[in-house]
């Protein structure tokens, strides 16, 4: 199956030869080539967010289609994460003090991380110091967490509709504990909309790792 690099007429890529390296799952391909975008001072923001993502979307379109299974799946996601990795010093270059603590985690139940690292480095690079919890994180090893470091802001993310119940559990048990309002709860990933935020009682739903920025910086200038 060729993957497709337009969507409803609009381009999805700017680098076919990346997009079909990560659909494809070639990692030491994709390597070079952001490498080599990186030597020349590509704008790799612009190549993550108009290549690589839509990449990973294309797979995730055809595993929904039952093109690709699992396995595929898995080898795209190792690719793209190969061009994080080459990526990741850019994004979080910041060289200022921490503005605020964030804490981020994908919830209970869920193993995808690759949203939530993006979200992590562009933080980083935002100057917030950046606690990540990794994945699955349960309820209970959250709140521990959020006991032990005080964090100013709570990241949660999910990819899966099956996880997304899990935010409100962390928020009622934030509640429960009596510490709900010293902490600013940001949600995000694809399932996850600003109405189920609203819904659940989170402050706010981050739609990419840019907008999550934006959403931390705001609720730092709001206290
Ligand atoms: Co999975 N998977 N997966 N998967 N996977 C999806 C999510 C799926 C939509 C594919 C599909 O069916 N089209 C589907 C979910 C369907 C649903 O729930 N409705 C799915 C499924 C079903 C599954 C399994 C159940 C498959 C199975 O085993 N039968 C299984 C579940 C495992 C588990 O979690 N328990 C599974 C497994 C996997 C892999 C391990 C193979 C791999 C993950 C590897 C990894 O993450 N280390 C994988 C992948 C790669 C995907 C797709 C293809 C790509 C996800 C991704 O990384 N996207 C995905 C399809 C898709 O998303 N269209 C799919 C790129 C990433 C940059 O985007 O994560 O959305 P995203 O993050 C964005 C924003 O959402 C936002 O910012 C990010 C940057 O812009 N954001 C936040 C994310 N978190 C945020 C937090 C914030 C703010 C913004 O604030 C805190």
């Amino acid at each position: 199956m060729c993957p497709v690099r337009f969507n409803q007429g609009i381009v999805v890529s700017i680098n076919d030869e990346l997009f079909d390296a990560i659909v494809f799952g070639e990692k030491e391909v994709v390597i070079e080539i952001v490498q080599e975008a990186v030597d020349k001072g590509d704008d790799v923001i612009e190549l993550l967010n108009v290549t690589m993502i839509p990449a990973l979307r294309e797979v995730g379109n055809q595993f929904s289609s039952g093109i690709v299974f699992v396995p595929e799946m898995l080898v795209a996601a190792r690719a793209m994460q190969g061009g994080i990795d080459i990526i990741e010093p850019l994004l979080a270059q910041s060289g200022h003090e921490p503005v605020a603590k964030v804490c981020i985690g994908s919830v209970k139940g869920d193993l995808h991380d690759i949203g939530k690292n993006l979200v992590a480095m562009m933080l980083e690079g935002a100057g917030f110091e950046v606690i990540d919890l990794g994945v699955d994180t349960t309820v209970e090893s959250l709140i521990k967490k959020i006991e032990e470091i005080q964090p100013d802001v709570l990241g949660l993310s999910a990819l899966l509709t099956t996880t997304m119940p899990e935010m409100q559990k962390v928020i009622e048990e934030l509640q429960a504990k009596g510490i709900r309002d010293r902490i600013s709860v940001m949600i995000g990933g694809a399932p996850v909309s600003a109405q189920f935020a609203q819904d659940i009682g989170a402050d706010a739903f981050g739609k990419d790792a840019a907008e999550a920025v934006s959403v931390a910086r705001g609720f730092i200038e709001q206290r």
